[in-house]
């Protein structure tokens, strides 16, 4: 079944999002190898049935904590067809550090401003339409304890979930670039290019910098070693 993910900072919303998207077909379970909980659950656009899953809060994609870890995990699941960031639009700066890393995965996102009621009230305003330009994504506003907005939440994943992902390209400096270079060159296929990937096991393994020889980074890019992300 193809699946929709649910991402964002800690306390964000994305679990009231998640019940208002799949009411009462859910399930909790334990993340394999963890005492993480993980959500899932059914929801119905037209004709297709898609998988919902809420994941734990995560302030990156560079796992420091079990939670960011299974977080980050889920995203590599090949049947993921659509991730939905929820993020608190009182703080907007958290907010795209966590975007920039999920458009790096290349995985088709939607960018939902939730809190939009706490923003308001604190006089924030935010023009959805120029930042969707500037990230290139579909961004939505709701208010997910009203349900406020979850409806045009819907619509949109409804109406990108075929598209493919424009690809976005963060040029980081030329270190950087050049030993993700080197690091994709010895990818297995379903990796190749995948920034993402190359970035979060780079900077959590700092080989970025000390890896300068061959064999450093064919241990670097050992399969069962990208897993363990
Ligand atoms: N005012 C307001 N409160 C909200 C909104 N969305 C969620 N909340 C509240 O924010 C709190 C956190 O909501 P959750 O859905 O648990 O947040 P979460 O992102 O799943 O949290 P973690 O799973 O711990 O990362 C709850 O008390 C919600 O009732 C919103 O749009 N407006
Ligand atoms: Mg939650």
């Amino acid at each position: 079944m193809k699946k929709i993910v649910l991402v964002g900072n800690p306390n964000v919303g994305k679990s009231v999002i998640f019940n208002s998207l799949t009411g009462k077909y859910v399930a909790v379970s334990n993340y394999p190898g963890t005492t993480v909980d993980i959500s899932t659950g059914i929801d119905k656009f037209d004709r297709e049935t898609f998988q919902v899953i809420d994941t734990p809060g995560v302030n990156s994609l560079i796992p420091h904590s079990e939670d960011e870890m299974v977080t980050s995990d889920i995203l590599l699941d090949k049947g993921i067809k659509t991730v939905i960031q929820v993020a608190d639009s009182k703080n907007l700066k958290r907010t795209l550090l966590l975007t920039v890393q999920l458009l790096e995965t290349g995985l088709p996102l939607i960018l939902d401003l939730n809190m939009h009621d706490e923003a308001k009230d604190r006089g924030i305003a935010i023009d959805i339409k120029k930042l969707s330009q500037i990230l290139g994504i579909e961004v939505v506003k709701t208010v997910a304890v009203t349900k406020e907005g979850v409806p045009q939440l819907r619509k949109t994943i409804w109406a990108t979930i075929s598209h493919k992902q424009p690809e976005f390209k963060l040029k980081y400096n030329s270190i950087i670039e050049e030993a993700i270079d080197k690091i994709n060159g010895y990818l297995p296929t379903f990796l190749k290019n995948n920034r993402s990937v190359i970035l979060r096991k780079s900077v959590k393994t700092h080989k970025i910098y000390s890896a300068t020889t061959e064999h450093s980074f064919e241990n670097f890019a050992n399969p069962q070693n990208l897993y363990d992300l």
